[in-house]
């Protein structure tokens, strides 16, 4: 037994976690698909992630937290160092730009792909289409490269309702089975990206805990790879 009471599992390494880590991780897909990749590297919260109320979880290690906030917020943590490491998807972090952050590692986990959609007539050649997404940069760049001037339109969900309403021709989305789109009435039309989260690491802990961030990279590497 761990001295917090915690039951550590047979699948715990011999990681020693010496220095202070602090995980940034949000709630919803990622988490879900996240849990049993750091157990499998030896990290497990002890209160219940479904239950608990507490934004910051202890683990298992006297020295690991876990910090749940939005999933739009994980870059921002890990960019200031309030979380050396963090898991997020790569929209968000198209999104954020990756400034302050290393990429080491792909989870292979919450995948989709981000796609241009709209209804199955739509003109994508037409001139000045307004382009609706909660994703701007990674919309803007697409166009861009194609030489197309659009407009973009930012929203911050229920993207699939501005194509409906005329508040744009297009949108911008993440698309896992294209049940929303088909329950709209919309289509993919232009694959733009595929997604999956990732996992960043703060450059200044990457430097100052090198050893024991290094090693929960390749623990988690061969976690990933063994799938
Ligand atoms: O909390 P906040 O609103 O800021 O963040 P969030 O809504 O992005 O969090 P969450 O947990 O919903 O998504 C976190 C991450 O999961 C995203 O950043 C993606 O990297 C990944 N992911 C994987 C997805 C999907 N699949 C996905 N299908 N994120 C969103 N969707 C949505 C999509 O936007 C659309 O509304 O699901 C709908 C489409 O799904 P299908 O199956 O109908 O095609
Ligand atoms: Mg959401």
């Amino acid at each position: 037994m761990h001295p917090s009471g915690a039951q550590l599992s047979d699948a715990d390494t011999d990681m020693n976690f010496h220095t202070p880590l602090t995980i940034a991780l949000s709630k919803g897909r990622i988490f879900k698909d996240t849990l049993p990749l750091l157990k499998a590297a030896g990290i497990e919260p002890v209160d219940d992630p479904d239950t608990t109320r507490k934004l910051i979880l202890d683990t298992n290690h006297d020295n690991v937290k876990l910090v749940l906030i939005r999933a739009t917020d994980v870059p921002t943590y890990v960019q200031w160092g309030a979380a050396d490491l963090g898991v997020t998807g790569k929209d968000t972090l198209m999104e954020h730009g990756g400034d302050g952050l290393y990429e080491p590692l792909d989870l292979q986990i919450a995948k989709c792909g981000m796609w241009v959609a709209g209804f199955p007539d739509a003109d994508l050649a037409a001139r000045r289409l307004r382009i609706a997404t909660k994703y701007v940069r990674a919309a803007r760049d697409h166009f861009a490269a194609k030489g197309q001037q659009v407009e973009i339109i930012k929203l911050y969900g229920s993207m699939e309702l501005a194509p409906i309403v005329g508040l744009s021709d297009l949108i911008v989305d993440l698309v896992e089975t294209g049940n929303t789109l088909k329950a709209n009435g919309l289509v993919t039309l232009e694959h733009m990206h595929d997604i999956s989260s990732r996992l960043v690491v703060n450059k200044a802990s990457w430097k100052m805990k090198h050893a024991t961030l290094s090693e929960l990279v390749e623990e988690l590497r061969s976690v990933v790879e063994k799938g």
